[in-house]
């Protein structure tokens, strides 16, 4: 399953939207070094970016290119947002969310994964080998196991002495937007990234160990289908970072990739998600930081968040990259 090389070059898909889906333009002709390959979240999105670009160019498809930049940052000892060295929940637990999904309606999640370090490639085996589209907790970790995934720790010294030292003050509350202290040792957030193919068709990928020292069992945004990431054939995709339950609670990708196909740019779109969060709960996201990434059938890249600060890493078709701040709704 998902998208072969083949397929993904040889069956132009625009203007064959899926049935049920408005039909956009046509189009466009061009598929040069203006357009857009690969995206994705934050400044580290930059060697994520990398890493697919190298995948794609290799000869892979647009899922093995999503897949090879998302595992980057869950490799990233550095990284306290996603995979190994990531943030544990409040009781100890490091636990993984990840998503993967196509243009054709493949989907594969797991949430709660513990043990393994490559959320992102056990949620593509349950795209790929599964007729479900998500696994959690300690049924996604047998599965990983039973798949052949090696597990290990992935609580480093690092990220333990972290928690320890949060719990001295946490009262056992989890602090919604902790991870988006920027500056701090939290400086690291989840990983978005979608490509796109010359002829338009688009992939996605997210992975996060979620928000640090969150309740056991708490499922953010990232591997919900609709709230981290979208991906519609002839329309584009989305995805999101930030507090997680903020963009659940209006199924922030959907919201994007809906208003796109609809007509609005990509910029647009995670505009208008954003302006809908904040005036939905006012106060309530007043420090919060939520942001959306999209990129549309033609290439065009959106990005909006709450807060000034949200970065995000562009590979255009050449391979060139660049990292350019997203437009806020907040000044700093
Ligand atoms: C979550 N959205 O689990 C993720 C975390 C994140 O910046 O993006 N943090 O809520």
């Amino acid at each position: 399953m998902g998208i072969s090389r083949r397929d993904t070059l040889g069956l132009a898909l625009a203007g064959t939207v899926a049935a049920g889906t408005a039909r956009a333009a046509p189009l466009a002709a061009s598929s040069t070094a203006d357009t857009a390959l690969v995206v994705s979240t934050w400044d580290f999105g930059a060697a994520a970016n990398a890493a697919a670009y190298a995948a794609w160019k290799a000869g892979g498809t647009l899922i093995d290119a999503v897949e090879a930049g998302a595992k980057v940052p869950e490799a990233d000892l550095s990284n306290h947002s996603v995979g190994l060295g990531g943030y544990p929940d409040r009781d100890g637990h490091v636990t993984l969310d990840a998503i993967i999904m196509d243009d054709r309606g493949h989907a594969g999640a797991v949430a709660g994964l513990e043990g393994y370090v490559h959320a992102i490639s056990v949620a593509r085996r349950v795209m790929d080998r599964t007729p479900h589209t998500m696994l959690v907790g300690e049924g996604a970790a047998q599965f990983a196991r039973e798949q052949g995934f090696p597990s290990q720790n992935l609580l480093t010294p690092e990220a333990e002495a972290a928690w320890r030292e949060w719990l001295k003050k946490a009262e056992y509350k989890p602090v919604a937007n902790i991870e988006n202290q920027r500056g701090t040792a939290l400086d690291h957030d989840t990983i978005g990234i979608l490509a796109r193919s010359p002829d338009g068709r688009l992939a996605g990928a997210c992975t996060t160990s979620g928000m640090a020292f969150k309740l056991r069992g708490r499922v953010g945004d990232s591997p919900q289908a609709g709230c981290g990431l979208l991906v519609e054939p002839g329309v584009g995709a989305a995805t999101a970072t930030g507090v997680g339950e903020e963009v659940t609670r209006i199924a922030g990708a959907a919201r994007v990739v809906g208003s796109m196909r609809m007509g609005m740019s990509a910029m647009a779109a995670c505009r208008e998600a954003v302006e809908h969060i904040v005036a939905l709960r006012g106060e309530a996201v007043k420090d919060a930081q939520v942001a959306f990434l999209a990129i549309d059938r033609n290439g065009k890249v959106g990005a909006f968040s709450i807060l000034p600060g949200f970065t995000y890493a562009v590979t255009d078709a050449n391979g060139r990259t660049r990292v350019q701040p997203a437009g806020s709704l907040r000044r700093a």
